[in-house]
């Protein structure tokens, strides 16, 4: 077989304290005008903006990609903080085929990992460093840091798998996690129709 440069084994660094991957060819930051839909306290999201586009998370991509296979590797960083009274989080989304799974590693920080297949399953793993979670194809997946420190979080996925976010963000998950006098606690919302 002739094998292309791409089809060779390649190795990165990995930094579990700060997130970083070396190399890094791409690097996604989340700003929360991108998150302006997921958020449900819109008059608190807007009286932010009004003042900062804060940056709730960044993406640190490289994708493996073969002659014959497309998998990838992401570590998100989600910093601390809230909107209104909801913790920091990613969009969440589901991938697009049906047949896409995906890894999740907690790597740093607490929070849960919240899983839901948008038609009436529904799972809130709490996660602490060392937790690895398998996501079944057609769940949707969302990341909240609850805690005072960033939360680091590796994926691995294939690059095929596609990414629906327009059903998060007109659905919406079941359940949101909100901080009541300083602690983090799930809490059932009306889900759109
Ligand atoms: C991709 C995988 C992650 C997320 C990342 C950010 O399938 O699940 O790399 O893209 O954690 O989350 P989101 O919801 O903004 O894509
Ligand atoms: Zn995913």
């Amino acid at each position: 077989m002739m094998l292309k440069e791409i089809d060779f084994p390649i190795s990165l660094n990995f930094q579990p304290e700060s997130g970083m991957i070396e190399p890094c060819p791409q690097v996604t930051p989340r700003h929360l005008s991108d998150l302006r839909m997921m958020f449900q306290d819109h008059q608190a999201v807007e009286k932010i903006l009004e003042v900062e586009d804060r940056l709730i998370y960044e993406i640190r991509y490289y994708p493996f990609v073969t002659s014959h296979s497309d998998m990838a590797l992401a570590v998100t960083k989600i910093f601390p903080g809230i909107i209104g009274h909801e913790y920091h989080m990613t969009k969440g989304h589901k991938h697009e085929r049906p047949d896409q799974a995906e890894v999740y590693y907690c790597v740093k920080g607490e929070g849960y990992l919240l899983l839901d297949t948008l038609e009436g399953d529904f799972r809130a793993i709490q996660w602490n460093a060392g937790v690895v979670t398998h996501i079944p194809p057609m769940w949707a997946h969302r990341v909240v840091n609850t805690g005072n420190d960033v939360l680091v979080f590796m994926g691995i996925f294939h690059l095929s798998a596609g990414h629906d976010y327009d059903i998060v963000a007109s659905k919406g998950f079941s359940y949101r996690v909100i901080s009541v006098d300083g602690k983090p606690k799930l809490v059932e919302q009306f889900r759109n129709k």
